[in-house]
């Protein structure tokens, strides 16, 4: 997987990306990031890449010409004349929500160009021209598309093959099925006085489990009520088996103290 990024910070891409699993997995090869300075490309004799917008308003717009010539050079890099076009994602809050199933969807690529923009945004004919997709982070408002990207590069990333590890692997984790994650704890068995959960100590799997399971359960539904509906409509079953299993645990403790009144009775 390859990532190219179209900027006028590139620094801030590459140092925020070469850490931890991501650095790893570009240390390896297995993706490789490249960030393009927009800049670079203007013909303007100043340097410049910004003017101000047509029929007025604040700040000032990136311009078409030095955005449409660093993709062109990306592109035609990538290609060499021939081959599908990468897709190009514009990082921006007018854009579709950025989710999980959109970063596992990208993971599919062999090229990626990110475009991010500064100012006011970006000449519109320029992005109709080279735009594949239109990306949000969420709602809230940021002053440029270079921490956006950043938090897509790292979403995507995992979902390639050979980055986690066995060990970090995706596959149980929140999104992918719903939950969020339940609580972990590690040595010592007691910090500030308080004491890790006894049935992570009972070496019964099973029930480590299942308080796993309730576990996220609860704190899915506290914090995220969307996605708990969402599982629940898809797991009826859990609810069925769980009740059953209630139902029984009820009858069992009847017998027990109609059991045991009995006793009293004799005596
Ligand atoms: Cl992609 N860009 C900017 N500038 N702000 C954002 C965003 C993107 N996503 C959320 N806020």
């Amino acid at each position: 997987m390859n990532f190219h990024v179209l900027t006028l910070f590139p620094e801030m891409i590459l140092q925020g990306l070469d850490t931890s699993i991501i650095g790893r997995a570009m240390a390896k090869n297995i993706i490789t990031l490249e960030a393009v300075n927009i800049r670079d490309y203007t013909t303007n004799k100043h340097k410049k890449v910004d003017d101000y917008p047509y029929g007025g308003g604040a700040g000032m717009l990136m311009q078409a010409q030095p955005v449409y010539d660093a993709w062109k050079a990306v592109v035609e890099k990538i290609n060499a004349g021939k081959g599908k076009k990468p897709r190009v994602i514009y990082l921006t809050p007018q854009g579709k929500t950025f989710r999980q199933s959109m970063a596992r969807e990208f993971a599919e690529e062999e090229n990626l160009i990110f475009l991010c923009g500064h100012y006011e945004g970006i000449d519109e004919r320029v992005l109709e021209e080279i735009v594949t997709d239109y990306v949000s982070i969420g709602d809230y408002v940021l002053t440029g598309g270079e921490l956006p990207t950043m938090v897509m590069i790292d979403a995507i990333s995992r979902m390639v093959p050979g980055v986690l590890s066995n060990k970090e692997s995706g596959e149980s984790e929140s999104f992918s099925n719903y939950l969020l994650e339940y609580p972990q704890y590690s040595r010592p068995e007691i910090w500030h006085e308080k004491r890790v959960p006894e049935v992570l100590l009972s070496g019964d799997h099973k029930k480590v489990e299942e308080w796993r399971l309730e576990q996220s359960l609860e704190r899915t539904r506290k914090a995220r009520s969307d996605l708990y509906e969402k599982w629940v409509e898809e797991n009826q079953d859990y609810f069925i088996k769980k009740a059953k299993k209630e139902a029984r645990q009820r009858k069992k403790e009847q017998k027990k103290k109609a059991a045991s009144e009995k006793n009293t009775c004799i005596l």
